[in-house]
């Protein structure tokens, strides 16, 4: 299929483009049960449900698990047990994207993330790298890597798309507004999820227009980034808005990253206000992959992997029952 014929004109609003499997089924089926998954990008695992993407930072300073894997042996020994307790893909970062978060030199990245995605694809795990730089997403997928995982979307490397394009591999394109250090300035909407599918969409074109097949392309509402609790609330239910972004015939794959956000621990603060650390979010990321599955999310990025495993199975006898009872 030409890339033009992908080229979303308009942005959908609320019902799933046809073309999900939802769409073959009777009227009111996929309202029931949600947006259709589909099968998600070629080369990647399909389990009939929502995957579950266990994340590895090799960074000292991540603000969800920041230093705790920092270091090649670790970072390999955590991935492997990620994809022991049932993680689909394992996620390989080495840049922290916490708010206020500086850049780090490519060369520092590529030491941190390469022998790690070297020593699990070397396994059969599975590996996506998370990464803005076009330099370290070519040699990550030379390290094994099967899917570039991009938090900017092809915004903060220009060089980025066309890379993917030409390593032929499955491509995230996350909703994004800037680097750390000017995202939280930048969260500011009159309509959240029109303004992120219209941005989404306009990053879909460019990356399309750079050579990246619309099969391979993976969309990304980007929880917290340049976003405030209620901005990632409003998103997290209108996720078929931004797979509907694919247009009539095609849905894009969802990946959601709600995993030990800040507004998790906004939402279960303390009495005084004061925010739930990141470490006691996991049960509430467990629900919220629980929901974002049932409503059929493609995959769920996730720091601790065995709660978030059983409940896409949860969501998969919610939303198969869902379809029976129709
Ligand atoms: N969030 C973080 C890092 N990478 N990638 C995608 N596709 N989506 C996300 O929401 C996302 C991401 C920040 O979280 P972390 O640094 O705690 O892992």
């Amino acid at each position: 299929m030409s890339p033009s014929a992908h080229r979303v004109t308009s942005v959908t609003s609320g019902t799933p483009a046809g073309g999900l499997p939802g769409a073959a089924r009777p009227a009111g089926a996929a309202r029931a049960a949600g947006p259709g998954r589909g099968a998600g990008p070629p080369g990647l695992p399909a389990a009939g449900r929502c995957l579950v993407m266990g994340v590895v930072n090799v960074t000292p300073d991540s603000f969800s698990d920041g230093g705790a894997w920092f270091g090649a042996e670790a970072a390999i020994a955590r991935g492997r047990q990620l994809a022991a307790q049932g993680a689909d893909i394992v996620d390989v970062g080495g840049e922290s994207t916490r708010p206020g978060a500086q850049r780090i030199t490519a060369e520092e990245e590529l030491r941190r993330v390469i022998p790690v995605i070297t020593g699990l694809a070397g396994e059969d795990v599975p590996v996506s790298v998370d990464t803005m730089r076009a330099e370290v997403a070519a040699v990550a997928v030379d390290a094994g890597a099967g899917l570039v995982n991009d938090v900017s979307g092809g915004l903060a490397d220009p060089d980025m798309p066309r890379l993917v394009a030409q390593a032929g591999v499955p491509y995230v394109v996350m909703h994004w507004r800037g680097h750390s250090h000017q995202m939280q300035e930048r969260a500011v909407y009159a309509d959240v999820v029109g303004e992120v599918c219209e941005e989404l969409r306009r990053r879909i074109d460019a990356v399309i227009a750079e050579g990246v097949d619309p099969s391979m392309i993976v969309v990304d509402p980007g929880l917290g980034f340049a976003k405030q609790p209620e901005h990632n609330w409003a998103l997290l239910v209108n996720l078929d808005r931004l797979a509907g972004l694919g247009g009539p015939g095609h849905a894009f794959p969802v990946l959601v990253g709600a995993s030990r956000k800040r507004f998790l621990g906004r939402l279960l603060a303390a009495p005084d206000g004061t925010p739930r650390p990141f470490a006691g979010c996991d049960d509430a990321t467990v629900a919220v992959t629980a929901l974002a599955a049932a409503a059929g999310a493609w995959c769920a990025r996730v720091h601790e992997v065995p709660g978030n495993a059983d409940a896409v199975r949860v969501a998969e006898a919610w939303r198969s029952a869902a379809l029976e009872a129709r």
